[in-house]
């Protein structure tokens, strides 16, 4: 790190009235969750590709996470995903993790794996496939609370693919009465978070398309129901920053799964495609986390920020230490916009002065002062060098090949 190129940045923030040590206790106290299933082997329904060294377990999944926690420092919470991440002892996976600096964060249920959920599962015009999905719902709560997790994080495949092959209505009401079973088994602690996507594996219509039907569960569920943004489960075009803000105002946005999508869902390195939507989304929190309404602070202060990824073709552990620097350099460079000269220009109605406030945040080199934090930090100031040097990934080797799937 060069001393000289954080003093000239520090001197460029002071002059734009930036105050840096609160920008650098933010980025301190920031935290991004890893899935376990992003250091599983995955693909596409046309293939996926064994890579040596992956994990043949939940527990080594979770020694992946940990190496990832230990080179960034912001990664301390794993989510997992049942039955993917199914063992025998909770308990001793708690433990696993604690030894390793790390915990086990959102549970998420998986209810699109299994042969009996082709029709859907809690929304099945079955009753005896519903009352089958709820129960893994409900299980997923005693993982919960064994793993001292206090975030369900739900995402349905359910949906149809044809015109007439459901009804559509009905499989609303058995979604609601699933959640709401769900919602009742969940301790006052707990917080429930519903994601939303508009197709896929369902093509004609998916059960929850959409934030405004999360969004209509959570509410009716009540104050421990929230939705989950993940960024890669919008149409084109759709501006995800605005749904951000909508949901922030309205006090139900719960989390995020970050990753990125050129075509269709999401699974590519989050800011690969499309860095200035993600800082977009952190100027939405970064403006909320300061709206003179104490709640909807509170729920800016409250995200889960989580990573879905599944990496195909990429080295697991490093594809998962990009996307957190990723994450990490945007979120850096929105907590440099000021706001101030923001709401001026708004107050003035100057348009061109309001975008230009935003965007010279983001055209800002942020290197410095996330080095910087990161020495502070006592974590390398390159995490990522600092992981090909480790030795770590020759040392995952001896796994071989044919690890865990997802
Ligand atoms: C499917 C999906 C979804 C879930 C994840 C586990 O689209 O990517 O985003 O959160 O699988
Ligand atoms: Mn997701
Ligand atoms: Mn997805």
């Amino acid at each position: 790190m060069s001393d000289k190129a954080y003093r000239v940045f520090e001197e460029q923030q002071k002059e734009r009235g930036i105050d840096l040590e609160k920008v650098k206790a933010k980025l301190k106290s920031f935290k991004v969750e890893t899935p376990s299933w992003g250091y599983g082997d995955s693909g596409t329904r046309f293939k996926v590709f064994k890579q040596a060294g992956v994990p043949r377990n939940p527990f080594e999944k979770i020694e992946d996470a940990a190496q990832v926690h230990r080179l960034t420092g912001i990664c301390p919470s794993v989510a997992v995903h049942i039955p993917w991440d199914k063992v025998d002892d909770y308990e001793k996976l708690k433990q696993h993790a604690a030894q390793l600096g790390v915990s086990i964060g959102a549970v998420n249920p998986n209810l699109f794996q299994d042969d009996d959920y082709m029709f859907g599962s809690v929304c099945n015009s079955d009753p005896n496939i519903r009352r089958k999905a709820t129960d893994h719902l409900l299980e997923c709560v005693e993982i919960a609370k064994v793993t001292g997790s206090d975030l369900i994080s739900l995402w349905f495949a359910d949906g149809t693919n044809y015109p007439g092959q459901a009804d559509i209505r009905k499989r609303k009401h058995w979604m609601l009465e699933a959640l709401t079973e769900l919602y009742q088994a969940m301790t006052p602690d707990m917080r429930m978070l519903i994601e939303y996507k508009f197709f896929e594996p369902a093509f004609y219509h998916t059960d929850l398309a959409d934030w405004g039907m999360a969004f209509n569960m959570a509410t009716k569920l009540g104050e421990q129901a929230q939705v989950l943004v993940d960024t890669g489960h919008h149409a084109p075009g759709t501006n995800v920053e605005h749904i951000v803000a909508y949901l922030l105002d309205e006090k139900k946005l719960g989390g995020f799964h970050f990753n990125s999508r050129k075509y269709a869902d999401d699974d590519l390195i989050v800011g690969a495609m499309n860095p200035y939507e993600l800082f977009l989304i952190f100027y939405q929190m970064i403006d909320a986390a300061a709206d003179p309404d104490r709640e909807v602070r509170q729920t800016a202060e409250n995200i889960a920020y989580m990573i879905d990824q599944s990496h195909c073709i990429e080295p697991k552990i490093p594809a998962m230490i990009r996307s957190v620097l990723n994450v990490q350099t945007q979120y850096a460079k929105a907590l440099l916009i000021d706001l101030e000269k923001v709401r001026k220009a708004q107050r003035d109605q100057d348009v061109l002065a309001a975008e230009h406030a935003v965007r010279e945040a983001f055209e800002l080199d942020v290197t410095p002062l996330l080095q910087v934090v990161r020495e502070e930090m006592g974590v390398p100031v390159d995490p990522m060098k600092a992981y090909f040097a480790s030795g770590y990934a020759d040392q995952i080797l001896s796994r071989g090949k044919g690890g865990a799937s997802w």
